[in-house]
């Protein structure tokens, strides 16, 4: 997502490096391409022009100081302003009444029952909430079975029953209350459409049970349609937030950079994948500097924070510092890389991901099971002491682990690499290559 514009941004920007300081023949081709791009990525059009108007409007009276160059200033006030455009401050989900109440609402197919799913999970990991998913959407019985395989496959409680939309969310809270639940998510039907009777439906729960989050789910990648949308949910239930889904892929994302400027609704959430960890938390600043390339550092540490054993991983950097890491700490790390899912993902949240090519590496997973297999097939003291691996030896292990010597030899080798490199990061002789 983002990924052209943002590189079409980022060119623009290139061309001000060099100049000694900033006049509006100096900016105009950048705001002609920064224009460009955000059209092209479906922005709305008022949008755009404010925003190109306000960054044009500060770059020029800024004074260009002793610290920051043109370039980097001007670079700077976009960031800023597009930080402004998508919201400026995250704005997390309620979490602290009990139960809390979350409604979803949205039109079919925008990714509801699936963002239910998400959302209970997420909750459950991050904030340790016991959480109730309720079946609102009764009219379609695969809806509440889709629910059900959901909560299943989470092993989260779905409450559901044959009766009425409004008695079905008020049973639900008091079960919810007799189960010590934290949190309930209720899942509610969807049309193609906006009309009447979902609204009255829905306005009938948000009357009944005032839940403390009110929450479009709205799919990312329907472009410009999506504010009327949003609109016109807000209107009848004074949506507390949205969650923007299916900005995975190439979407052109738009939507995101338009919804908070023209309906004054946060995004809290994004959804990236069908999974049931495809969801992110929406940081407009993170959000702003993934579109500059800048990376997004801290989303790569909130993720391995998620996964990886701390004690461990500190052994392990420890060992790293000493130049004592072995095969048998590189078969562990290995471990727990393959806990953050696909690698291609964390890749491209790293500082210049798109200028080193790194956004559209491919990794295929076998590759690392192939080198899991290797090392499984060493003895513990082969791992430790790895120089002791000679010709015989190599054989057996690639016997072992069914794959070929040469690519025995060739994992010592980047094994080796490797271990060189760590040694140079640790004292500090390690320069990044751009
Ligand atoms: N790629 C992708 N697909 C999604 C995402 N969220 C939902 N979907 C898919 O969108 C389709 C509709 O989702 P569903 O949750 O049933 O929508 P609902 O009708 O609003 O409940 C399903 O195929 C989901 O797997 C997302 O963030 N990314
Ligand atoms: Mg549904």
């Amino acid at each position: 997502m983002f990924e052209y514009m943002g590189d079409r941004i980022s060119n623009a920007i290139k061309n001000i490096k060099g100049m000694g300081k900033i006049t509006e023949e100096n900016i105009s081709d950048a705001m002609r391409e920064i224009r460009i791009a955000l059209l092209e990525a479906d922005v709305n059009y008022q949008v755009v022009k404010e925003f190109v108007n306000d960054v044009k409007e500060k770059a020029l009276n800024a004074e260009v100081g002793k610290s920051l160059k043109p370039d980097e200033l001007f670079i700077k006030i976009v960031k800023d302003e597009l930080v402004n455009l998508l919201g400026g401050d995250y704005v997390p989900l309620e979490v602290n009444k009990k139960p809390t109440i979350l409604m979803l609402v949205g039109l079919q197919g925008s990714g509801k029952t699936t963002t239910a799913g998400k959302l209970a999970n997420y909750l459950r990991k991050k904030h340790n909430k016991k959480v109730l998913l309720v079946a609102a959407d009764i009219y379609r019985p695969a809806a509440i079975e889709q629910l059900k395989t959901i909560g299943k496959e989470l092993n989260i409680n779905v409450f559901s029953e044959d009766k009425k939309v409004i008695d079905i969310v008020s049973d639900a809270i008091n079960f919810a209350n007799e189960n010590n639940n934290d949190y309930i998510i209720i899942d509610t039907a969807g049309r193609l459409q906006i009309d009447e009777e979902l609204m009255q439906e829905l306005k009938d729960i948000d009357t009944l049970i005032h839940p403390h989050e009110k929450i479009l789910v709205i799919d990312g990648s329907m472009g410009q349609d999506a504010i009327n949308v949003i609109t016109g949910f807000n209107e009848q239930l004074d949506l507390t937030g949205c969650i923007l889904t299916k900005l995975d892929g190439n979407t052109k994302g738009g939507v995101a950079l338009s919804v908070r400027h023209l309906t004054n609704i946060p995004i809290k959430f994004v959804g990236n994948s069908e999974k049931m960890d495809g969801l992110s938390e929406f940081y407009p600043e993170r959000m702003a500097e993934r579109i500059l390339d800048m990376g997004d550092i801290l989303e790569i540490v909130s993720k391995v924070e998620d996964v990886i054993d701390e004690d461990e991983a500190k052994r392990q950097a420890i060992k790293m510092k000493k130049g004592t890491f072995d095969l048998e700490d590189f078969l562990s790390t290995l471990k727990q890389i393959k806990k953050l899912g696909p690698l291609e993902n964390i890749l491209k949240m790293l500082p210049q991901a798109r200028k080193m090519g790194l956004n559209n590496v491919s990794i295929d997973p076998k590759d690392l099971a192939h080198v899991e297999a290797i090392i499984q097939s060493m003895t513990k003291e082969e791992r430790r002491k790895p120089e002791i691996l000679k010709a015989s030896r190599k054989q057996r292990i690639a016997k072992g682990s069914g794959r070929s010597v040469e690519e025995v030899n060739r994992l010592l080798k980047q094994f080796d690499t490797m271990k060189e490199m760590m040694k140079k990061v640790s004292s500090g002789n390690f320069k990044m290559p751009f």
